[in-house]
């Protein structure tokens, strides 16, 4: 085989002894059988480990837990009590979500998740995850999010939750409510971590954990008491996001980070893996990446079957079964297992028939036994070296009853009848606590928690507090305040670049740098860069701020003879993701919610290619919003026109658009250093000193050259409110108009104003746009207030009384939609008009593109004649003679759609 053609290439020193070794193990095979020779390869194997020599690690193990039954670790607690206790969230939990949609507004909710990961969770919760009393930052634990209900279901026997907050449950609106999923936005007491859009909760774990590990070598934080649990589905394996980090997890030898993933065989609509088995092919996924795989299958009661399984035939069945068949069987009942897992082999007949069909039906999976967990849980904190994911096979819907365990409509069920309510009792053997009255047709099924001083409760928070207290629970208390660095880092951009021509992405690279030189609040700057480092002129960073390695730096880099070379180092400052925006994104989300997470504020730099922000990793934008995150991110080489050559895939014409979406998002569009570094300023006194407000900044930094001028006087706060008059109009002409800019724009409205003037007797104020989604916000905040308080006298948005004075036309020329400038149109006091790069871009240089997608000057020269033409103060053949003058042909096709 190609695969073991290594063999091959190496000399054979003894070919008779090989021959020899051969044909005994052909003689196994014909004697003994499959099962046989792979009980003797493997136990050769495990022996030539034990020698040390070094066998190459096979992806994929035998259909078997990893953990053998003598060495599963002792199981500490009160197992009768915790039965118990789970029973009784197990109970709450479905109860919830039954009541929630009894009623005829019925609201959904998910009962089969946390009923297939009850014991998952509760494992954890009695026996492993920290907690942050004492001001300590505990565990972070993310849950999978359809498994909330059973979250809930705790903390309500904890008395943490009451009745009232239970039954409302997705009823959010006036407040008191639980959110549908886990969202720190909606309830930022609780929740800590937000993941039910499938595939982020994993990728943010990864980062998390590296994170910690990052704070850790520089000395920001001692996390060597955290651990990183992540609760994950089997379907949602299949996310790209999920598995998109797993080999950075290793190399990183992230033994501080443990996933666990309920592997009940089903997604929304139906099997994971029918034809297969999800459980071994992720093991090869897992080995192969470096992790640590432990495997709970097979519950204990499979345990003295498998000691009878001499021949292997239970094993041969069990590998030989797909996934498809086990969720059949689990629909059944046990003689339908009997008849159709054993039944056809005479052997594995015989190894069950001293076993009633109930026995068989009792055989568990080994995520519903409670000891196998636990010694899956104590072996994953103690491996070390590599990452730990936990296999453990579950019934999604796990004693729900016959309708709902293993069918394919399970995920979806969120009403039992007061029947399924009955046998649900029974079955978790709650017959004394809830009488059958209480579950007559037409009650509502009533929930049930002992008092403070009962036993359960007692033991459920004897536990808690000897693990640090309960969770989730958010956010840490401050516990290493930020000191924000004073006016220093920023003064030099105010005086501009005087005849030098620079970009604003120069200056904020500049910028970063003075930050991170800060003193006292340098160290809490972290800069992130996929792979574009270079691209944005941030090599110049490597050699000072050093790129963190976990590892230090094991090579002399090919440029040391450089004075800017490139420099790995343990306590580096600089995360340098490689080419991976969503894992850059990740890391962004673990320093932008330090502050929570950890109680350590820290200034997440994310700068990347804007197109390639938040088109690409939009959905972690937004989860991060949900999160609290504060932090700055930079979308680079920014603009449809600006980037040139770099054609459709790169020119980023919309993300100014898709930021407008996020509630919390702050979009900026800047033109000039002095307004980059005031947004900066202002972003970090607003997110980290007295306001806190957990909002985020997004700045689009372009690449284009230009003498950077000095900030204007008098300015105020307009380039934080979005909009100031950069340039007065020129005196003594005919008709009046304002031009609006953003970004590079500028030049084009500063050529086009010079142009009025001069030819067409038009003096147009110059103003810059710095966000048009700030303006959009507060027009909006006014324009409700007016709406809600009639007898008032109305309020006028600060656009609207900023442009007042212009009396004319209103023209506005960005390098993104003109649907950006369109978000404040009808608050613009007379005519509109904008100008923008709205379709594809494509290949040219900046100067034909700007011709191409109609925002040079000549084009804003003829918008602002034709919007004056439109009211009447100049002749249309004005604007006529104007768009022939300049060579314009009207009749070429819209760039917009062509
Ligand atoms: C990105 C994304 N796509 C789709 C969904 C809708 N969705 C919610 S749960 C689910 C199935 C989850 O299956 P699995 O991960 O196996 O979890 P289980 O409930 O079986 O534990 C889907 C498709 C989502 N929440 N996020
Ligand atoms: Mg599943």
């Amino acid at each position: 085989m190609i695969i073991d053609g290594f063999v091959h290439q190496l000399p054979d020193a003894d070919p008779e002894e090989t021959g020899e070794w051969l044909d005994a193990l052909g003689q196994i095979i014909d004697e003994g059988g499959e099962s046989r020779a792979r009980f003797l390869m493997a136990r050769l194997i495990e022996y030539a480990r034990s020698r040390n020599i070094g066998v190459p690690a096979s992806v994929s193990t035998p259909y078997l837990n990893t953990i053998p039954p003598e060495q599963e670790a002792w199981f500490p607690g009160d197992e009768d009590l915790e039965r118990r206790i789970r029973r009784m969230i197990r109970w709450n939990a479905a109860v919830m979500v039954v009541r929630a949609n009894k009623a005829a507004d019925a609201i959904g909710g998910h009962l089969s998740t946390f009923a297939s990961s009850a014991t998952l969770y509760e494992v954890g919760f009695n026996h492993f995850f920290r907690g942050k009393e004492d001001g300590r930052p505990g565990d972070h634990v993310y849950v999978q999010g359809h498994a909330a209900p059973g979250i809930y279901a705790r903390a309500f026997l904890e008395h943490r939750l009451d009745e009232a907050q239970l039954d409302r449950f997705r009823r959010e609106i006036g407040g008191g409510g639980l959110s549908s999923y886990p969202h720190p936005r909606l309830m930022p007491h609780f929740w800590e971590y937000p993941t039910v859009s499938m595939g982020l909760g994993p990728i943010n774990s990864i980062h998390q954990a590296r994170f910690n590990r990052y704070l850790h070598h520089r000395r920001l934080d001692d996390t060597s008491d955290s651990r990183v649990w992540c609760f994950l589905g089997d379907g949602e394996m299949d996310e790209p996001e999920t598995l998109g980090s797993i080999s950075l997890a290793a190399r990183e030898r992230l033994d501080n980070l443990t996933w666990v993933v309920n592997c009940n065989l089903q997604r929304l609509d139906g099997p994971v893996r029918g034809n297969g088995k999800i459980i071994q092919e992720l093991e090869a996924l897992f080995r192969g990446a470096g992790w640590h795989v432990i495997k709970v299958i097979w519950g204990a009661n499979w345990d003295p079957l498998l000691a009878r399984d001499a021949d292997g035939v239970l094993l041969e069945k069990m590998s030989r079964t797909v996934d498809g068949e086990y969720q059949r069987f689990k629909a059944e009942d046990g003689a339908y297992v009997r008849e159709h897992f054993f039944g056809p082999d005479p052997r594995l007949r015989r190894m069950v028939s001293h076993m009633s069909d109930a026995e068989i039906w009792a055989l568990r999976r080994g995520g519903h036994d409670y000891r196998k967990v636990y010694a899956a849980y104590r072996a994953a904190v103690d491996l070390r070296g590599a990452p730990v994911v936990i296999l453990a096979k579950t019934v999604k819907g796990w004693t729900l009853g016959p309708d709902v365990e293993g069918r394919n409509a399970t995920h979806q069920i969120k009403k039992l009848s007061n029947d399924q309510l009955l046998s649900l009792r029974d079955r978790l053997q709650l017959q004394a606590e809830i009488p059958d009255e209480a579950l007559a047709e037409g009650r509502q099924p009533p929930y049930f928690r002992p008092p403070p001083e009962a036993p359960e409760v007692q033991y459920l928070l004897a536990r808690r507090r000897a693990l640090d207290g309960p969770l989730p629970s958010r956010p840490v208390p401050l516990r290493r305040p930020l000191t924000l660095p004073d006016h220093g880092p920023f003064a030099e951009f105010d005086a501009g670049s005087g005849s030098q021509e620079v970009s604003t992405t120069m200056a904020f690279t500049r910028l970063l740098r003075n930050l991170a030189r800060h003193e006292a609040f340098g160290p809490r700057v972290v800069p992130i860069v996929p792979d574009e480092g270079r691209t944005f002129g941030m090599d110049a960073l490597f050699k000072e701020l050093r790129i963190y390695a976990s590892q230090g730096q094991l090579y002399e880099p090919v440029d040391h003879h450089l004075l800017l070379s490139y420099k790995e180092s343990q306590d580096g400052q600089i995360l340098e993701e490689g080419i991976t925006e969503a894992g850059a994104m990740a890391s962004w989300f673990a320093a932008a919610t330090a502050h929570a997470t950890r109680g350590v504020p820290m200034v997440p730099f994310f700068t990347f290619y804007s197109m390639f922000g938040f088109q690409r990793v939009g959905d972690l934008i937004w989860a991060a919003g949900d999160a609290r995150a504060r932090g700055f991110l930079l979308g680079a080489t920014a603009g449809r026109t600006t980037l040139l050559g770099e054609g459709l895939q790169h020119q980023d014409g919309h993300s100014q658009v898709l930021a407008s979406t996020v509630p919390v998002c702050r979009a900026y569009d800047p033109a000039f250093a002095y307004e980059t570094a005031a947004i900066v300023e202002h972003g970090l006194h607003h997110m980290y000193g007295a306001a806190g407000e957990d909002v985020f900044y997004y700045l689009t930094l372009y690449n284009e050259n230009y003498p950077m001028p000095p900030k204007p006087e008098g300015i105020g706060s307009g380039i934080i409110d979005g909009l100031y008059r950069w340039a007065p109009a020129p005196e003594g002409m005919a008709h009046r108009a304002a031009i609006l800019f953003s970004g590079p724009a500028q030049r084009a409205a500063r050529q086009a104003q010079a142009e009025l003037a001069e030819h067409y007797g038009v003096g147009a104020e110059l103003w810059s746009a710095t966000s048009y989604k700030q303006l959009r916000e507060e027009a909006l905040s006014v324009e409700r207030w007016n709406r809600l308080h009639p007898a008032d006298q109305p309020r006028l948005p600060f656009v609207t009384r900023a442009l007042a004075p212009v009396g004319g036309p209103v023209v506005a020329v960005t390098d993104y939609l003109k649907m950006v400038p369109d978000q404040v149109a009808r608050w613009v006091p007379g005519r509109f008009l904008p100008l923008g790069t709205d379709g594809y871009g494509r290949s040219d240089t900046r100067e034909a593109l700007r011709r191409f997608f109609e925002v040079d000057a000549h084009h804003v020269v003829v918008a602002v004649l034709s919007a004056l033409a439109a009211e009447g103060k100049v002749e249309a053949g004005r604007v006529a003679d104007a768009i022939a003058h300049y060579g314009i042909d009207p009749e070429l096709p819209d760039p917009r759609v062509s």
